[in-house]
């Protein structure tokens, strides 16, 4: 009898745990047949049972349920276990465990102030959009304008008996902590960008192996991070604060029964240490000379180090970090390393990435200065050229050697945007390697063809999701690194194929629901920073943009797009309320014809125009025709919502509402604007009387043609091309934009030698000119999830893929396809094969899916 148990237990998604926010967490699990009922005890790490929930059938079918017990405590380790009665059987299976711990969920839990170590305020640093256009730059040098990172020290006894320690920590700013000399984990870029005015992640470390009996020594760097550092659209300075500080509490449990808090307060000890500066886009300067051996361990003698200021900033905004922290995910050597000690050695990692360099070099004394410069592309001929743009992009680290002998440094508090590095001063270099940094989500999805072309084409929408799933979706990953809301509405579908998105996801939308303003408007980016405002409500056109159609829309279509994908209630229930703002706002007079990007970067408008002139044209041309259509939609769309709530009148006055935009939209504004993307979002959001749908079909399919089978599709639009040429009868054409190598195109890019999805089609051209664009922007990857639906051919017809339709384009012009997708009832894959004969098509299906196998006809 083979082991029939659960497996894969997750709490909110994850896998054990420590410091969740969630009163009623998520419990989830695959079970090995269909399951008709489960039972589920929760008990406290001490035994006490907290939940027995007896035999229970789970919403859905799904395996996974609800925490329904007694109120959960804060700082708790729980266990908890599960069983399954499977395939009608009369007996259950074996129980299997797993674990989880609260972090502080009340907001009397948090004792702790917050802390400042003396610092010189960041110089402030106020830039537009006007500015960068303008080409401005700061007067003084990097050096005189940044600020040293500040170490603090804590001092404190631990009595013997320590059986449990739990650090709680979070920083305005970004910060790593270690005690007795050894850090207290493996994440980085601490707390992560958050919408901080609103709320702050608190981090949650198990610290219990650290801890010695008697002395010990908490030591925290704090650098500016996206608190006051120049980050953004602008590379503004201090756009949450001018001054960084830190607040943490230590709780120690011990054998005896007793509970002990250490927290930060006026005991603290501050000094500046061996980073001259850290910025997360400008770069850090780190001097070894500078160190301070022993500082976060007992024994060092501070006595010169300066007292700490305790703040009355709010503690009310912590939250506990939910989902998954930014951690080193992986390590790439160099492909090659060419150039001389004069002009620098140049090192290409051969893929484009979000990360740093970590180095091994040998000097001939100490007082060396080595610098490492970063780019994504080099020039045409082979030599040093930096794409990026705008103020404050530096993205240049200096490190000064501390003496003869090899020494390793990794920079600690930035990241950039690259592929090359130029590594120039007077050393030896032993060993060059790029750290890829990224939010450490599950990878639960592959996809691979006969085709190579295709294969890299996917592979580097992985690389531009890895790249900008760093603590929040970013746009790209060097220059703006900003959550624009309209790239991950347009890129979300796909994000679930390759990864579970959802705790990740999550957090971003509670700081987009935090970002909401009191009109309902939801911002184009989140997290917004107070300079995001202030700067807009100054500036005119698109700097102006608050709000904008396919942008603020996000907080409707990526809840709902996480649902189809999941089956989880909880994210509309979560997000409703936020939707129903939104719409409140987005049909208010004058809404349509306000400034709106429209569908971004379409390409027919941008050529031959320089790109500041050519940016502006999609969006007066086509935001006033996607605003009314995105508003059908996100009525469409939260109507549905609604249902799946149960608050069936809410939906019904939602979709009348939808019908009353749809039945007031004109129809010749798509036939006056004429671009493709206008006839592609009036199909897909159903904007058209039948007789027009056909009319319209065609004049796409025409447009098509006529730029001889090339998409001319922007952000918006470009999502629903493949699929609505394909619903409307013209899948050879579908095929062809798909296979399309010349420029716009994706496979114009593979061809190019892109690595990860670039900006805009244009950003290398034919002639090998690289256009100061970015090179990793996952918007037009979208096109990954229909590799997912429509080449493996894995479409979920209802939510959670509880049914599925295995749907593949065998004529596709690949010879075979293997796939798989994580669904929430376990890994579901695809594979089929096409070789003269008949077509083999192979399909591994949990329990639980009800799969339905029809190979799209040839047409
Ligand atoms: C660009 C960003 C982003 C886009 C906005 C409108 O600068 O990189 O991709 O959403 O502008």
């Amino acid at each position: 009898m083979p082991d029939q148990r659960c497996r894969d237990l997750r709490v909110e998604y994850l896998d054990q745990p420590l410091g969740i926010g969630v009163r009623r967490p998520r419990l989830s699990w695959t079970a090995a047949g269909v399951m008709d009922a489960c039972e589920i005890e929760v008990d406290r790490a001490d035994g006490e049972p907290v939940w027995r929930s007896g035999r229970i059938t789970s919403e859905d079918g799904f395996p996974a349920i609800e925490y329904a017990g007694a109120a959960l405590g804060s700082n708790r380790a729980y266990r908890w276990r599960v069983r399954a009665w499977l395939d009608a059987a009369a007996e259950p299976t074996g129980w299997t465990t797993a674990a989880f711990e609260t972090g502080l969920l009340e907001a009397s839990d948090w004792r702790a102030a917050w802390i400042r170590p003396e610092q010189e305020p960041t110089a402030l640093e106020r830039w537009s959009l006007f500015d960068w256009i303008a080409g401005k730059r700061p007067d003084s040098p990097v050096e005189q304008r940044l600020r040293p990172v500040r170490l603090m020290r804590q001092r404190f006894r631990v009595r013997d008996g320590l059986v449990r320690a739990r650090l709680y920590a979070t920083a305005h700013g970004v910060y790593t902590a270690r005690i007795n000399g050894r850090p207290v984990g493996d994440q980085v870029l601490a707390p992560g960008f958050d919408s901080y005015r609103h709320r702050v992640s608190v981090q949650c470390y198990d610290v219990t192996a650290l801890l010695a009996d008697g002395d010990n020594v908490l030591g925290v760097a704090l650098a500016d991070g996206w608190w006051a550092g120049r980050i953004g659209v602008t590379g503004s300075s201090a756009q949450f604060g001018a001054e960084t500080s830190a607040t943490w509490q230590l709780h120690l449990d011990h054998a005896d029964g007793g509970t002990e808090l250490i927290v930060s307060g006026a005991d603290v000890r501050s000094a500046a240490g061996p980073w001259a500066y850290a910025d997360l886009f400008v770069g850090e300067h780190y001097d070894r000379r500078r160190e301070l051996p022993g500082w976060d361990a007992p024994g060092f003698d501070d006595g010169d180090w300066k007292p700490v200021t305790v703040t009355e900033e709010d503690t009310g905004t912590l939250r506990p970090f939910t989902g998954e922290p930014v951690r080193r995910v992986l390590t790439l050597p160099a492909v090659t390393v060419t150039g001389d000690a004069e002009a620098g050695w140049i090192a290409d990692f051969g893929q484009v990435l979000a990360g740093r360099v970590r180095l091994t070099l040998r000097a001939a004394g100490a007082g060396q200065a080595v610098t490492i410069e970063h780019t994504e592309a080099l020039a045409a001929d082979g030599s040093w050229f930096t794409n990026i743009t705008g103020i404050n992009k530096e993205q240049t680290d200096v490190y000064v050697t501390g003496g003869p002998g090899p020494e390793t440094y990794e920079p600690e508090f930035t990241f950039h945007g690259f592929r090359y590095a130029r590594i120039r001063g007077a050393v030896a270099v032993d060993e060059i390697q790029a750290v890829v940094l990224s939010s450490d989500i599950e990878w639960t999805g592959s996809f691979q063809t006969s085709d190579t072309r295709l294969d890299r084409l996917h592979r580097n929408v992985v690389w531009s999701q890895r790249g900008n799933f760093l603590s929040v979706p970013t746009d790209c990953p060097q220059r703006e690194r900003a959550g624009w809301t309209g790239d991950i509405q347009v890129f979300a579908a796909a994000a679930t194929n390759n990864a579970q998105v959802v705790p990740f996801l999550n957090r971003w939308l509670a700081n987009l629901r935090a970002d909401q303003m009191p009109d309902g408007r939801i911002p184009i980016m989140s997290p917004y920073t107070p300079w995001d405002a202030e700067h807009a409500a100054t500036a005119s056109g698109i700097g102006g943009i608050v709000a904008a159609a396919g942008w603020s829309d996000a907080i409707a279509l990526v809840p709902w797009t996480l649902y189809e994908r999941t089956g989880d209630r909880r994210i509309l229930a979560g997000n409703l309320d936020a939707m129903l703002a939104w719409i409140e706002h987005q049909s208010s007079p004058g809404y349509d014809d306000g400034d709106h990007f429209g569908d971004w970067l379409t390409p027919s408008t941008m050529e031959g125009r320089p790109l500041h002139e050519a940016i502006g044209i999609a969006p007066t041309l086509t935001g006033p025709v996607v605003a009314p259509m995105f508003r059908a939609q996100t009525l469409t769309v939260t109507a549905r919502a609604a249902r799946v709530l149960g608050r069936t009148e809410l939906a019904d006055d939602l979709d009348r509402r939808a019908a009353a935009v749809r039945a007031s939209f004109d129809p010749s504004r798509c036939f006056d604007v004429d671009l493709q993307g206008m006839y592609v979002l009036a199909l897909a959001f159903d904007m058209l009387p039948p007789p027009l749908r056909t009319e319209a079909a065609a004049r796409l399919a025409a447009l098509v043609e006529a730029r001889g089978g090339r998409l001319d599709t922007g952000f918006l639009s470009v999502p629903y091309l493949l699929d609505v040429l394909w619903d409307h009868g013209h899948r050879d054409l579908a095929r062809r934009v798909l296979w399309q190598s010349e420029m716009p195109s994706w496979l114009y890019e593979v061809d190019r030698g892109a690595t990860t999805v670039w900006e805009s089609w244009d950003a290398i051209a034919p002639d090998g000119t690289v256009r100061p664009v970015s090179l990793n922007h996952y918007a037009f990857g979208c096109v990954d999830d229909w590799l997912y639906r429509r080449v493996a051919g894995i479409q979920p017809t209802s939510p959670g893929y509880r049914t599925v339709t295995i749907d593949p384009d065998l004529s596709c012009g690949v010879e075979w396809v293997r796939a798989h997708v994580g669904t929430p009832y376990g890994r579901l894959s695809v594979s089929w094969r096409r070789t003269g004969g008949a077509p083999e098509i192979e399909v591994n299906a949990p329990p639980g899916i009800t799969v339905t196998i029809r190979p799209a006809a040839a047409g």
